[in-house]
């Protein structure tokens, strides 16, 4: 393997090309006509444009990928998440032209992609699923019989699904039969498969994975649990890695069942298997994400493994050098910057990037695939950034977190940033006792409670006056009357967030 090529865009290609480099494999990008100048573009060894700005016409376009990997002379292809990434037809025709395919095998990925056999798989190599049909549902007679043995509520799946697509819980037996035409009718626009199955509803569960290497000559490791309950709509915001809710104890029992899951797919590469942590300590398996993940830099930063490096060691057929399960030392968290307006309904925000200051000092990774000067588009998805911190412990993580996420500054559009400050300064979310509804919960007490217009206006207007101070003082020439620092002006208080944004902004280069 000597040269890869990376069908994929933003951050998550430009952490390939880093990997690449530092194995000394010849990196190759792919660009949309939105991304003719993107950072990823820039970063790798060469580039081919796939087409126009739609996924549809790029990156999706998995045979104009295989015919450009042939055409530049890579040997290889790296997926990173979404698009092709969990595409078994693309998994196979990488292969069947001949080239590596840095992902799990076709089958494999097959094999976790319908939700009903994965189940099927679970339980004939003892990994845990919640009590429910490994079988499509016949109809609402035979689901209500169900129900009633599983005991309500219960929750209605699709089985090509994944994402809650296709989901629906009932709380009585009335409301069973119509809930499985919507189940079914959800299914089918999304999936193009109406089968669907029935599992008791677990309420109040965490949103637990476990990440597994597995190499082509056997060998399958776990490195641990991340925790991943603070979500909306099924979209993750933040991650973090060890759990607040797993012991030593429980993080082996779930290590294990992951990679007997793994080892039943015939898996090879990194994966992910997902748990749901109900309160009483239960875990069960929900499903395999057969990729790279977005939040896998939390469990790189707690075991010191690099996974995109082992991604293509893996594929270029070398073994695991680790005999164990890897334990997780200190603590790592994440945050999704995206361009999207929380106190709005997370309102997608488009616009140029004016001007970012980006977080560093001890413990800070920021992955992110934009540039001052960036076109935020609706084109992709809203992510532009993850901002990973490690520190020693959970409490010093949030704190290290509000520091960095207070050095960010993101000009030209809306961010998560304000967001994600808050939810650091959450008195729940600091204790660690977080489930998957808790940020709905949350969410109007998170993002509401905002000061009055009128003192915002005030306040902006005196962070402008003292920003222009600071100005003058440092360059009295652009004073017009002639070097005077003009007057002192009434200062805000010390340590107002508004005096510091003032003096930051004041002293930016323009
Ligand atoms: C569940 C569940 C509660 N009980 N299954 C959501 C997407 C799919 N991966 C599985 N999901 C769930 N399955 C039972 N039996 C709750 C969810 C769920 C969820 C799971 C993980 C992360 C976020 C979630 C948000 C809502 C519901």
């Amino acid at each position: 393997m000597r040269k890869v090529l990376i069908a994929n865009r933003g951050e998550i290609a430009l952490r390939v090309v880093r990997a690449c480099r530092e194995l000394g494999l010849q990196s190759v990008a792919v660009y949309s006509d939105a991304d003719a100048r993107a950072p990823h573009v820039r970063e790798a060894d060469e580039a081919v444009r796939l087409g126009p700005a739609p996924s549809s016409e790029s990156y999706l376009r998995g045979d104009r990928i295989i015919e450009c990997a042939r055409a530049i002379g890579a040997d290889a292809i790296h997926p990173g998440y979404g698009f092709l990434a969990e595409r078994e037809w693309f998994a196979r025709a990488v292969r069947d032209a001949g080239l590596i395919w840095v992902g799990p095998p076709a089958e494999a990925i097959a094999a976790m992609g319908s939700k009903t056999a994965a189940r099927t798989l679970a339980v004939a190599h003892g990994v845990p699923i919640v009590p429910g049909t490994t079988e499509p549902l016949r109809d609402a007679d035979e689901a209500r019989t169900l129900a009633a043995q599983f005991g309500y509520p219960v929750l209605l799946k699709a089985a090509a699904g994944g994402g809650g697509k296709g989901m629906r819980v009932v709380r009585e037996p009335a409301a069973l039969a119509s809930a499985l035409d919507a189940a079914r009718r959800e299914a089918q626009n999304a999936f193009g498969d109406d089968a669907v199955y029935i599992e008791k509803y677990i309420e109040g569960p965490r949103h637990v994975e476990i990440q597994v290497l597995a190499d082509a000559h056997g060998r399958c490791i776990s490195l641990g649990e991340r925790e991943c309950s603070v979500q909306r709509r099924h979209q993750k915001m933040i991650e973090e890695a060890p759990s607040p809710a797993v012991n030593a104890e429980l993080r082996k029992a779930m290590g294990a069942a992951a990679v007997r899951a793994a080892k039943a797919a015939g898996y090879v590469n990194a994966g992910t298997c997902e748990f749901l942590l109900a309160p009483d300590g239960q875990f069960y398996f929900l499903e395999m994400n057969t990729r790279i993940q977005v939040e896998h830099p939390v469990t790189e930063l707690v075991t010191g493994v690099d996974l995109v490096q082992w991604q293509l060691r893996i594929a270029a057929g070398e073994r695991l050098p680790f005999t164990a399960s890897i334990d997780p030392r200190g603590w790592a968290m994440e945050c999704r910057i995206t361009s999207e307006d929380a106190s709005n309904g997370f309102l997608p925000s488009t616009g140029r990037i004016e001007y970012l200051n980006i977080p560093a000092g001890p413990g800070v990774r920021w992955d992110s695939g934009i540039d001052v000067g960036s076109e935020v588009s609706l084109y992709y998805d809203p992510m532009l950034a993850k901002l990973i911190v490690w520190a020693p412990t959970r409490a010093d993580a949030i704190e290290r977190m509000r520091r960095a996420l207070d050095e960010l500054t993101v000009d030209g559009v809306e961010t998560s940033r304000e967001f994600h400050l808050r939810v650091m300064e959450d008195e729940e979310f600091r204790s660690g006792t977080i489930d998957i509804q808790w940020l709905e919960r949350r969410l109007e007490s998170l993002v509401g409670a905002r000061p009055p217009r009128e003192a915002v206006e005030a306040a902006a207007i005196a962070a402008a006056l003292i920003a222009e101070r600071d100005r003058r003082q440092r360059s009295p020439r652009a004073n017009g009357a002639g070097g005077s620092t003009g007057p002192a002006g009434p200062a805000l208080p010390e340590a107002s967030p508004w005096a510091r944004e003032a003096r930051a902004q004041g002293l930016r280069d323009r």
